[in-house]
């Protein structure tokens, strides 16, 4: 897997063998993408993306494609849920004159995380998002076209990372980087440019569980009246007292819900 520590024999070709991975400290993964024809119920794999992460840098942009919250929350959990340190980068701000894009940083800078806010068309917030990579092993992961490659030539002029165009019709990207590698900036920073994906879903993660990586909802979770509590119907929710009285938000509550009705009872693991 990307990121792993790795002991390996050198051959005298030049090619070599790996001998050992060492233990993961963590490893970021989502299901697999459906395949097609094997139905809805098809069993859905594992997909890993990278281990021994410091942070997960989740881009998304202001336009070009949307910025949309309910898919920033699932990579979120998804960080959450490996211990991953989480920071949240909208980009292409200059495409956004009403400055729309700040209900959604406030909101996240309101829980808790980390929000940078991009254009590498106007050269904003560049230097903010340097100083996260620096020292650390970073995987940068979004939709395609949101401006991951584009920011990391931004912060990194001799990458050369290959940029693409966005769809005319469909205002997203066509999937220009199309395999993760890890970059080395200096002897102790790391950054993984990964492929846009179309669809993040979260792998493994059980419906008792998921309140515990909405971080916002984790002081309210010991107080529900039942400890297998899923904050939907059941009867004294503190998590639902918490949305009706303003301390957490409908909209992060609302994608709670849209998440948890896709996470299938049986096949999960
Ligand atoms: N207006 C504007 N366009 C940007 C900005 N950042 C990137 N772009 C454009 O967005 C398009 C996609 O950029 P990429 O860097 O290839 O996006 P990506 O996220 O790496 O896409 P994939 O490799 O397909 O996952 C390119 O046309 C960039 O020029 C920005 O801040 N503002
Ligand atoms: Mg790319
Ligand atoms: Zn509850």
């Amino acid at each position: 897997m990307v990121g792993d520590f790795v002991d390996y024999s050198l051959n005298n070709d030049g090619t070599g063998v790996i001998e050992n991975i060492h233990e993961r400290k963590n490893f970021i993964s989502r299901k697999a993408p459906r395949i097609k024809g094997a139905g809805y119920r098809g069993e859905r794999l594992e997909q890993k993306i990278a281990a021994n992460i410091d942070n997960l840098i989740i881009v998304s942009s202001v336009q070009n494609p949307q910025l949309n919250n309910k898919t920033i929350d699932r990579f979120l959990i998804t960080g959450e849920s490996s211990n991953v340190n989480c920071v949240i980068v909208i980009n292409k701000i200059d495409l956004d004159d009403d400055n729309n894009y700040k209900i959604f940083s406030n909101l996240y800078k309101q829980i808790g995380y980390s929000v940078i806010e991009t254009s590498v068309k106007e050269n904003l917030g560049i230097n903010n998002l340097k100083e996260f990579l620096n020292g650390k092993i970073s995987l940068v992961w979004g939709q395609s076209g949101v401006g991951k490659s584009s920011l990391l030539n931004s912060i990194y002029p001799n990458l050369n990372l290959k940029i693409g165009e966005i769809s005319k019709s469909t205002n997203k990207g066509k999937h220009t980087t199309v395999t993760s590698i890890l970059i080395k900036i200096d002897e102790n920073t790391f950054v993984i440019d990964t492929p846009g994906i179309r669809e993040i879903e979260p792998y493994g993660i059980t419906k008792e569980d998921l309140g515990h990586y909405f971080i916002e909802f984790k002081k309210y979770l010991n107080d529900c009246r039942f400890n297998t509590c899923t904050h939907f119907h059941e009867p004294d929710c503190e998590v639902r007292k918490a949305v009706e009285n303003g301390s957490i938000s409908n909209e992060r509550y609302q994608s709670y819900l849209n998440i948890l009705e896709t996470i299938e009872d049986d096949i999960n693991f």
